[in-house]
C-alpha cells in the first residue's frame, strides 16, 4: 500500500507520516518511510540541486519540474516498486500531487505535460491514500518560524495562495484517494483521525484480495472494444 502526505510546508505532513509510519511498524507491519525529492542516493543529490537557496544559476520552471520528476522517477523504480512487490507499506512525505500543485498551480506549468511527466517517473502508480493536511498559510509560517527556508520555502505568500487553491482542486477532483485533514487539531489527534483511515483502506485492500482470489467471470475479449491507440477500452 503506497500512503502519500500532501500539504503547504509547514502543514505538519512529516511529523503525521513519521507517527503513522512508527504506528505501522510496532504492529509488525513492514512500512518504509521516505521523502520526495529524496529517498535514494541520486534523488538526495537532486533534493540538494533543487532546493539549495543558494543557487548561483538559476533554475527555469521546466528544469525544476524535470529535476522534482528525476528525483522520482529513481525513488520509484529504485525503492517504492520493490516495497510495494513485498507487500509492504510505503509512506512518502509528498508524491505527484505536489508536482501539480507547485509546478503546475505555482508557477503556471500547463496541467497536461506535468501529468505526463508524472505519469513517466512513476509508471503510472497512484497512492492508495493520500492525507492532503490542511492549514491556513499563516498558520504554517508560524509553525515554520526559525525553520531556516530554502529555495521553495523563500516564495511569496501569492505563490503558495495558488498552491493551495491547487491541492484543494485535487482533493475535489480525486475525493476517493485524497482525504482532507484539518490541520489545526493537535499532533495526536490528527495522528487519531489518519490511523483509522488507514486502518480502513487496509481492511479494504485485504478484501479486495481475497476477492481477486475468487475466480470471477471475465468479458470475453470479442465485447471489449480496441481503441484508437490499440487500447483496450471497457
Ligand atoms: N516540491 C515541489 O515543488 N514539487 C514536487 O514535486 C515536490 C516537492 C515533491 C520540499 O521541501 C519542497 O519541495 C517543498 C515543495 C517542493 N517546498 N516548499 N515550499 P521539504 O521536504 O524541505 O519540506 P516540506 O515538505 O515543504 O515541509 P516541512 O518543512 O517538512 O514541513 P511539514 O512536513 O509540513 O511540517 P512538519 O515538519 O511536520 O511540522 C512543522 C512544525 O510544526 C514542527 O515544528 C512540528 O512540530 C509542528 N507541528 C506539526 N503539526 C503540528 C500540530 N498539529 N500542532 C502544532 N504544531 C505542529
Amino acid at each position: 500500500m503506497l500512503i502519500t502526505f500532501e500539504g503547504i510546508d509547514g502543514c505538519g505532513k512529516s511529523s503525521q507520516a513519521k507517527l503513522i509510519a512508527d504506528r505501522l511498524r510496532d504492529q509488525g507491519i513492514e512500512t518504509l518511510l521516505v521523502r520526495e525529492p529524496g529517498g535514494t542516493a541520486l534523488s538526495e543529490q537532486i533534493r540538494s540541486m533543487v532546493l539549495n537557496e543558494k543557487h548561483e544559476m538559476p533554475l527555469s520552471h521546466a528544469t525544476e519540474l524535470l529535476l522534482f520528476a528525476a528525483s522520482r522517477a529513481q525513488l520509484v523504480k529504485e525503492v517504492i516498486e520493490p516495497a510495494l512487490k513485498r507487500n509492504a507499506v510505503v509512506v512518502c512525505d509528498r508524491f505527484t500531487d505536489s508536482t501539480i500543485a507547485y509546478q503546475g498551480y505555482g508557477r503556471g506549468l500547463p496541467l497536461a505535460y506535468i501529468r505526463s511527466v508524472n505519469d513517466l517517473a512513476t509508471g503510472g502508480l497512484v497512492p492508495d491514500v493520500t492525507f492532503l493536511i490542511d492549514v491556513p498559510l499563516e498558520l504554517a509560517i508560524q509553525r515554520r518560524k526559525g525553520m531556516g527556508d530554502d529555495r521553495m520555502e523563500s516564495e511569496s505568500r501569492l505563490f503558495f495562495t495558488h498552491v493551495l487553491q491547487g491541492y484543494m482542486a485535487l482533493a475535489q477532483k480525486h475525493p476517493d484517494r485524497i482525504h482532507v485533514i484539518d490541520g489545526n487539531d493537535s499532533l495526536e489527534d490528527i495522528h487519531h483521525t489518519i490511523y483509522r483511515l488507514v486502518e480502513y483502506e487496509r481492511g479494504n485492500e485485504l478484501r479486495h484480495a481475497s476477492h481477486a482470489a475468487t475466480p470471477v467471470v471475465t468479458q470475453p475479449l470479442a465485447e471489449t472494444f480496441v481503441g484508437a491507440e490499440g487500447v483496450l477500452v471497457d
